[in-house]
Order: structure tokens, then C-alpha cells, then sequence
């Protein structure tokens, strides 16, 4: 099982500022433990991609449908305006999960809406890290179902 984690914009900075919301962890530190998780819990491959360009999102949305069964997606700011990738995910037969570090219901008005729950297979929010692990344990369950 072939599993596509996706982070979009400013993710990049995880772990070097406001920490009270996003944690003090990596992202590469984050992904290296997931990446274990993966393997080690549940035997499947994870691969990772982040940009912070929304086409590229787009491109390696597109591409993922060659190879992944699913793709976990923490899609940054663009998870509030972006159709371009709500049409990329709606474009392709593999399930998404979209996943926030934040509780983005309690935060900003203009966190509380996302164009693209819509069309993913379900959406976790507000976990910190634990949003990563608990969207491939989701995700796991639903590819054996
Ligand atoms: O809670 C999340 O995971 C978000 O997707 C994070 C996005 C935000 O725009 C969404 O509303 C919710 C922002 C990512 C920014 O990440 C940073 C991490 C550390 C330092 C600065 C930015």
C-alpha cells in the first residue's frame, strides 16, 4: 500500500515559530516519524511532498493517481480558497483525507470554511501532530475496508 502525504504552504516552517499552535517539531522530523509509523505499524510506504506553490499541489495530486491507494493532505491556507486543487482531488478516484494541526473551527472566521472537504473522504483537525498519525490510521482502515 503506496500512501502520498501532501503539505501545502508555510509547512515548511513547522517547528521555528508559533509553536502554541503549530508545535515545535520539524517537518522533516514529523515526516521521518510518520514515515516509521507507516512502515513499522501498518506496512505500508509513505511518501511525502510539500510545496508551497499550488500548482505543484495540483501536479502531484494529478500524478498520485498512478501510483498511491490514498494521500493524506494538510493543505495549508490553500485549504480555503483553493478550487484548483478541490478540482485536482475531485479529478482523480484516490481517496484524500484532509488534515489540520489546529482546530481551525476555533480559530479566524476564515478558517472555518475549506472548499475541499467537500470531495475528500473525511476530514481531522486539532490533534497537533497527532492529526498526521490519526489521518494514516483512518486512511489504513479505510484502503482495508
Ligand atoms: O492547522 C493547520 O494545519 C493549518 O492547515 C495550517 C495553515 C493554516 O493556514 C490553516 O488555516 C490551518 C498554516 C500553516 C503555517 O505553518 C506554520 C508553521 C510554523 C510557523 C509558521 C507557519
Amino acid at each position: 500500500m503506496n500512501i502520498l502525504l501532501i503539505n501545502g504552504p508555510n509547512l515548511n516552517m513547522l517547528g521555528t515559530r508559533e509553536p502554541e499552535i503549530y508545535g515545535s517539531e520539524t517537518l522533516s522530523e514529523l515526516v521521518a516519524a510518520l514515515s516509521s509509523y507507516a512502515t513499522d505499524t501498518h506496512g505500508v510506504t509513505l511518501r511525502d511532498f510539500q510545496s508551497n506553490i499550488e500548482g505543484e499541489i495540483v501536479t502531484a495530486v494529478q500524478d498520485a493517481r498512478h501510483w498511491a491507494d490514498g494521500i493524506l493532505m494538510n493543505p495549508g491556507a490553500y485549504t480555503h480558497y483553493s478550487i484548483a486543487i478541490r478540482d485536482a482531488i475531485s479529478s482523480i478516484d484516490v481517496p484524500v483525507i484532509e488534515l489540520h494541526i489546529s482546530n481551525v473551527h476555533a480559530r479566524e472566521e476564515f478558517r472555518h470554511t475549506s472548499v475541499l472537504s467537500a470531495v475528500c473522504l473525511g476530514v481531522i483537525a486539532g490533534f497537533g501532530r497527532h492529526s498526521y498519525f490519526n489521518a494514516l490510521d483512518s486512511m489504513v482502515r479505510h484502503l482495508k475496508s
